[in-house]
């Protein structure tokens, strides 16, 4: 029984660095002893004993942990429980997750609007141009003097959101908003690195290439008259399961918002601080993400109530649209991280005079509706050089960050998995793998800006939701396609079903479990309703198998940080 693979053993499928800590957890009865075995089964390198048990606060199921932390020796590996099986082969080296976080990286080139994807960088998963977006109507909705209902505007590029094909302002807010910090945290790690795309051979770092195809959509959606900002470019009802460039029908942009202009205003923002320094391959492009920041402000001040209002917008206007809505009626956060980006990038005080930060009784975790810790990161980023009145909330918007990350530590060592994930049933919402990956940047910004004394356990809790995300949790998934033993075969994405390649397209993350997915997809096939353990990978499950930019977002930071910190 011994020689059997057991899915009850969960771990990182990918592997763990030779220093850090490395835990896996068997559900269920199994107790005693447990070995680490080299993957042909023949040799046991390391023997060691479960631990005492733990309940799982969700489901109340039995788990033990294996921990093998103290064994640094390079190789592949499997832990065998006696009596009851073997796990998954998994690695002990550097750099374990590199290939996770290039190939996570790499999941947005697969998500390029308006281009094709030949098969020297997409492999099997090369495909024809889709939606050229050159020809996009104003609907009704969005009418102005200038651009009467009907008019067309040019709005190509952009990544597709998730397994559906619109192009929505609020979520490449967060998600461009999360990919520069990456490139604003990590540069020397990331100017370093060579990916497999189009632009790999010019001279802008590639992670700033895959950001600028994004970057370039977004700035046409600027109605250049006033400065406000179309909420989305959609067609009116979701497209079939086909493929993109055989998804043909109208695509309209819909009315302007205040989330969508403020969202906006912010990635402007800090696209021009980041972009500044390659003026000679873009030039101008820095300034002309600034002024178009500055011009979104302007139009945010005359117009703080227009909110985003689907039912509204469709009892007012034809055609009606039904694609995802992204609505959020408050906008305080929206205006707080706008202002800290434009007060970071152009050190004029009027913007960070024109909101308040504080008081502010918690510090939510990054979500596409709240977005005021990023204002908190990128203040707490620029510290010293902030003028002197930024600087002098440095410290509290510092104290902030660490008491979020205490919170978070917070019984994550009496956790089931060991994680911080998963604490509470509250973390398994649509999107919770990007809950996972979110919670680790926040570890991680602790970690990086602050001197709290629990400093190291950041770090290694950091790591302890990638290895949620890579298999270490209530349903064994690995949650990013194409990485891992257990992954995600059938996710809600539409070239990934309309293909015909047996693989999805790699690299995209999972939504993951949600506790209510079923109640919101209504696929048929859920075999728990265990708030941890609603999962199931059909591509019918968009509440719980379904990809998007927001998510894979948070886990390219989180390999990406935790690759450049592994020898910390
Ligand atoms: O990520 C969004 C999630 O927070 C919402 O609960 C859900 C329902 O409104 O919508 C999710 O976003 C979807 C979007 O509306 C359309 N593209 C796919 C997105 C991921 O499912």
């Amino acid at each position: 029984q011994g020689q059997t693979l057991s899915e009850a053993i969960r771990l990182n499928q990918l592997g763990y660095y030779p220093n850090a800590a490395k835990i896996a957890v068997v559900v269920g009865e199994a107790k005693g002893a447990f070995q680490l075995v080299s993957a042909d089964l023949k040799t046991v390198v390391f023997s060691g004993k479960l631990s005492d048990t733990r309940q799982n606060a969700i489901s109340g199921k039995t788990t033990r942990t294996a921990d093998f932390s103290t064994f640094t020796k390079t190789g592949t590996y499997v832990v065998l429980i006696p009596g009851t099986g073997h796990s998954f082969p998994f690695e002990i080296r550097p750099s374990v997750h590199r290939n996770l976080a290039i190939g996570a990286l790499k999941g947005f080139y697969y998500q390029r609007v308006s281009t094709d994807l030949p098969a020297k960088f997409a492999g099997k998963w090369a495909r024809p141009a889709g939606h050229p977006d050159n020809r996009v109507l104003i609907h009704p909705s969005a009418a102005s003097k200038d651009r009467p209902a009907g008019t067309v505007i040019g709005s190509p590029r952009g990544w597709y959101d998730a397994g559906d094909y619109n192009k929505y302002i609020v979520n490449s807010g967060i998600t461009m908003g999360t990919l520069l910090s990456l490139y604003e945290d990590f540069p020397a790690y990331m100017n370093a690195l060579k990916t497999d795309i189009p632009e790999s051979t010019n001279k802008i770092p590639d992670l700033l290439d895959e950001v600028l195809w994004n970057l370039r959509w977004m700035l046409t959606m600027q109605d250049p008259t006033d400065g406000g900002v179309y909420h989305k470019l959609t067609n009116p009802r979701f497209d079939g399961m086909i493929m993109p460039d055989k998804a043909v029908n109208d695509r309209y942009v819909v009315q302007k918002s205040i989330t969508a202009t403020l969202d906006f205003a912010a990635v402007m923002a800090q696209a021009g601080r980041v972009y500044k320094a390659y003026n000679r391959e873009l030039p101008g492009l820095a300034d002309s993400c600034v002024s178009a920041a500055t011009k979104a402000w302007n139009w945010a001040k005359a117009n703080p109530t227009v909110v985003y209002n689907q039912a509204d917008m469709n009892a007012k206007f034809d055609p009606d649209v039904v694609t995802g809505s992204y609505e959020d009626r408050n906008a305080s956060d929206e205006w707080i991280w706008a202002a800290a980006e434009l007060y970071a990038t152009t050190k004029d005080e009027s913007y960070y005079k024109a909101v308040n930060l504080f008081p502010d009784t918690k510090t939510p975790l990054p979500a596409w509706p709240q977005v005021r810790t990023l204002a908190y990161y990128t203040l707490a980023r620029f510290g010293n050089d902030l003028t002197p009145l930024g600087k002098k909330d440095v410290l509290l918007v510092k104290q902030h960050l660490t008491t979020m990350a205490d919170s978070l530590l917070m019984g994550a060592d009496k956790q089931a998995f060991q994680t911080v994930m998963g604490k509470s049933a509250k973390d398994f919402i649509w999107g919770s793998s990007a809950e996972a990956a979110n919670q680790g940047i926040a570890l991680l910004q602790a970690y990086r800006l602050t001197n709290s004394p629990n400093r190291s356990q950041y770090l290694q809790y950091a790591l302890g939701n990638l290895d949620y995300l890579l298999g270490r949790n209530a349903v064994g998934y690995s949650f990013v396609t194409g990485f891992g033993d257990k992954t995600p075969m059938h996710p809600h994405h539409r070239p990934s079903i309309a293909d015909g390649v047996a693989e999805p397209v790699p690299g995209l993350l999972s939504g993951g479990i949600n506790a209510n997915a079923a109640r919101q997809d209504k696929c048929a096939g859920y075999i728990s309703t265990v708030a941890d353990e609603v999962y199931i990978d059909a591509d019918c499950s968009y509440a719980s198998n379904e990809i998007a930019i927001n998510w894979n977002a948070p886990l390219v930071y989180l390999a990406f940080a935790l690759e450049a910190l592994q020898n910390d």
